[in-house]
């Protein structure tokens, strides 16, 4: 087994727990004690479930218990799908108490991906739900991953379990815990958006990533009088950790889990629970925006909206902070680690539009050229992140980590921003060929990979096109070969890749041939370029 490894140098380790931020905190060890602190406090409601952090950190214990009972030894890998259920924490922190390491997968994933999780992190078991919201059976799933993935011990389901491990088969299971696991040691593999090919696998360590939410918590003003309304999936960093369920469960407050992020479902939780905070992203918060104007539910208690994960634009800025009752707070993140705010007693313009500044004084930003030189202050730039809670490299990925990191350290966002004199970030485009569609970023690579393989697909280049609701879409320029494929087809038949829905392109736009130069080939990215350029000039003459 590939071991897992996120290390920073050690004058910086050394500098980072010298100034307080990394204090030797685990999970196991911060649940243990909120437990002990306020055991009657409600921790995690769901449905019409309400656990107290008492019941939440002994339904942990048994988990822990029920996994080593198993079989699992501490340090194996586990593959973790799980939408909006309480499962979802007492699954995880029963992983972290028994020194398991829960590698997230979004619900919207498929057996393609899941596969790739499991082949990537060599994890040892899959943990997911019998069903998700939209129906999905993820036995199913499992079954083909059993194929898939010989190297998979066990898979375990919440709910029934069918010729499968039930979670609930595990209570009762006795073992004997391990001590704390190291506070230096990764305690989790979070998925990047995967901006070339394949999502790649980002290891965070229990000390840096419990910073990064303890200092969110400061930022956005949690407290434990605070309740979290975690609406997009529980397995995305933005809601984990900015500052997210962790951040709220960390400061002893309650984290009300919606199962779907629709106004529909979000306002009655947030009367009937008197919810102060939650995070969108972009499209979402302009629906909420658009529902509060007509909503039969109280929705005052909200004193703070996060909205990240895609640019929020001045224009639906405005539309949100007129509509809504509460501070607008723009998050610009990554899973990687940097965390930008706008601070609630921000000058207007400043939450309107900027996406903040980072959370630590010892975030070191740049924005450089393609040479790599600092560009003048104010100017557009790429942007790199080294820091204390902004991982030094991918797990099991020597080549995304060469194009990735600088040879100093620095993380390669690939965003394009500005710096305004304020110090307040702008992002103004970014550097790779993905998608951000919603949020959800896409590899163009990984979409071009799965449209040629049909019969019919000579070639296909992918790109992605402004898109009023959703930010971005995904358009594919397809040449085809053979029988000509109808562009539903082909879609329909992307649907039956095993992948995330969100990957199914909106748009396939038949083409005879792809542009050369008169010098031959041209790059994908000059291909991908020309190809969005025409698409958008045609669009603006019809
Ligand atoms: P990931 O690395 O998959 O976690 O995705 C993080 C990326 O999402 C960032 O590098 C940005 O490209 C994008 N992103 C996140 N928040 C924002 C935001 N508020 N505005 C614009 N882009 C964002
Ligand atoms: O998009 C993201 O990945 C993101 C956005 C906001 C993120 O990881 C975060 C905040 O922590």
């Amino acid at each position: 087994m590939i071991p897992l490894r996120q290390e920073w140098p050690p004058e910086f380790a050394a500098r980072y727990r010298a100034a307080g931020y990394w204090r030797g905190e685990t999970f196991p060890a911060f649940l243990r004690q909120r437990a002990a602190e306020r055991p009657g406090a409600v921790a995690v409601v769901g449905g019409d479930r309400r656990w107290t952090y008492a019941e939440l950190h002994e339904r942990a214990e048994r988990a822990a218990a029920g996994f080593l009972a198993l079989g699992l030894r501490p340090g194996d890998r586990v593959v973790v799908q799980l939408g909006n259920i309480p499962e979802f924490f007492s699954a995880v922190f029963g992983l972290f108490r028994a020194g398991l390491v829960p590698v997230y997968a979004l619900p919207a994933h498929r057996l393609t991906e899941i596969a790739h999780f499991v082949a990537k992190s060599e994890a040892a078991a899959y943990l997911a739900a019998e069903r998700g919201t939209d129906g999905f059976d993820y036995r199913t799933l499992a079954r083909g991953l059993r194929a898939a993935s010989p190297g998979l011990r066990h898979v375990i389901i919440v709910g029934d379990a069918a010729e499968f491990t039930g979670f609930d088969a595990l209570d009762g299971c006795r073992a004997a815990l391990p001590g704390d696991p190291d506070p230096a040691s990764v305690a989790f593999l979070q998925i990047s958006g995967g901006t070339t090919g394949l999502s790649k696998l980002i290891p965070r360590t229990h000390d840096d990533y419990i910073y990064s939410f303890r200092a969110s918590n400061e930022i956005c003003g949690v407290t434990g009088d605070s309740v979290f309304l975690c609406a997009l999936p529980a397995a995305h960093n933005f809601p984990m950790s900015s500052p997210g369920h962790m951040g709220a469960l960390y400061a002893g407050a309650r984290v009300v889990l919606s199962p779907v992020p629709s106004p529909d479902a979000a306002f009655p939780l947030i009367e009937r629970e008197r919810v102060t905070i939650s995070g969108l992203v972009p499209p979402l918060a302009l629906l909420w925006a658009q529902a509060a104007a007509t909503a039969k539910h109280d929705i005052s208690s909200l004193k703070v909206l996060l909205v990240g994960g895609a640019k929020l634009t001045p224009e639906a800025a405005r539309r949100v902070v007129a509509a809504l009752p509460c501070t607008l707070q723009q998050v610009f993140g990554m899973a990687e680690g940097l965390v930008n705010y706008t601070r609630l007693n921000d000058p207007e313009e400043v939450i309107l539009e900027t996406q903040g500044r980072p959370i630590s004084p010892d975030d070191e930003v740049l924005i450089v050229d393609d040479m790599g030189e600092p560009v003048p202050e104010g100017e557009p730039g790429y942007l790199l992140a080294r820091g204390p809670y902004t991982i030094r490299g991918y797990h099991n990925d020597e080549a995304a980590n060469a194009r990735s990191f600088t040879p100093d350290g620095f993380y390669r966002t690939g965003d394009i921003v500005r710096r305004t004199p304020g110090g307040n970030l702008v992002v103004q485009g970014r550097a790779g060929d993905h998608i951000n569609r919603a949020g959800e970023k896409i590899s163009a690579e990984e979409v071009e990979d799965h449209l040629l393989a049909h019969p019919n697909v000579f070639d296909a280049a992918v790109v992605s096109i402004p898109d009023e609701f959703l930010g971005e879409r995904i358009c594919a320029f397809v040449i085809p070969q053979g029988d000509r494929p109808r562009a539903v087809a082909l879609k329909a038949w992307m649907r039956t890749r095993g992948i995330a829905d969100f990957k199914v392109p909106d748009q396939v736009v038949l083409v005879d041939g792809f542009e050369t130069t008169a010098a031959g080939k041209i790059s994908r990215k000059e291909l991908r370029a020309r190809l969005r350029a025409r698409l958008l000039a045609e669009e603006g003459a019809g």
